[in-house]
């Protein structure tokens, strides 16, 4: 992996990716890609090139892949679950017609692919404590309609054309930089907002949920490292369970409280997110990952706590 194309450079994921790749490869071209209305903005502009293009413009991806000689492209356009929900034709379009463009480019052209799939791949039909890799996936809402398709459509160019696609399923992530959008999961980041900024939290999720959840930093590391796995070790590729830690509101409030005390938080349960929440994992088992490249988080619970409380005060400009 030396010059990247990462669609989706201004989200949760893509804007702290892009900054990670340009870390690690300073001798390539990582290039931010991004959609109308969502620009990059500050070091993430200033640090490399930036291309426009939207993930449905096969013949944009072509060009930005032959003017920087891509070789790897991040696939992160994404609508995310309970906007899915609100917006189902949409969320096929973009993560379906989005993903056939960059496979076909990919074919084309010789580039690896990762497009992350997602615990929303699951079901409710799917064993909820330590969730196999090879399990029944039957989901109910279009995320995850749209992130099984996913999966298969990218082994399919694996075994037919020989591309290199490899991906995981994300749970939750929690991160500092950039909120993210219209997911089940976000209350689990919101919720330091709240904290460190001393208002009440009004949870969406009902206390006793519990799902998979991961702090960016693991996240950033399972994407890359993926990516650089040993192919000839890698039994499974599109997608690799992966997780970190698995709460429910309650555990993490109470987390949150043992370093800001006075910290309030009540419910009001918005039932599209429970109903969701209610039928993904509660606990996935993540050993192939482990197994087959490596995989090992290195922020738990209390660590990521720690951590996100504190980088939430130096980015408000709080006195420690
Ligand atoms: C969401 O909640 O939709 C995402 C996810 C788990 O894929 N964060």
């Amino acid at each position: 992996m030396k010059n990247v194309l990462i669609i989706g450079s201004t989200g949760q994921i893509g804007s702290e990716l892009t900054m990670k790749l340009r870390n690690d490869i300073p001798e390539g071209s990582i290039v931010a890609g991004f959609i109308k209305g969502a620009e990059p903005k500050g070091e993430l502009l200033e640090s490399g090139p930036a291309e426009e293009v939207d993930v449905r413009d096969g013949a944009r991806i072509a060009w930005i892949v032959d003017r920087y000689r891509i070789d790897t492209i991040y696939n992160l356009a994404a609508l995310l679950s309970a906007v899915a929900e609100r917006k189902p034709l949409a969320a096929w379009d973009i993560q379906m017609n989005g993903l056939l463009s960059i496979l076909e480019v990919a074919r084309e052209k010789g580039c690896a692919v990762f497009t992350p799939s997602s615990i929303g791949s699951f079901g409710p039909l799917t064993p909820h404590d330590g969730t196999p890799q090879d399990t029944i996936q039957r989901p109910l809402s279009m995320y995850g309609v749209t992130k099984v398709a996913t999966e298969l459509l990218s082994d399919y160019y694996f075994h037919k054309y020989g591309v290199d696609t490899r991906a995981v399923r994300f749970p939750g992530l929690i991160s500092y930089e950039t909120l993210p959008g219209g997911g089940t999961t976000d209350y689990a980041v919101e919720i330091f907002y709240a904290a460190v900024k001393g208002e009440e939290f009004v949870c969406p999720i009902g206390a006793g949920t519990f799902m998979d959840m991961m702090y960016m930093s693991d996240a950033l590391k399972a994407a890359t490292d993926i990516m650089n796995a040993d192919p000839s070790r890698l039994v499974h590729r599109n997608a690799f369970n992966v997780t970190a830690m698995s709460f429910d509101p309650e555990i993490l409030y109470h987390k949150i409280r043992e370093r800001i005390p006075g910290f309030r938080m009540r419910y009001e349960v918005d039932p599209v997110r429970q109903a969701i929440a209610n039928s993904w994992p509660d606990r996935m088992d993540d050993s192939c990952a482990r197994e087959e490249w490596g995989w090992k988080p290195s922020f738990g619970l209390d660590e990521m706590v720690d951590d996100m409380i504190l980088k939430l005060r130096l980015k408000f400009g709080y006195k420690m």
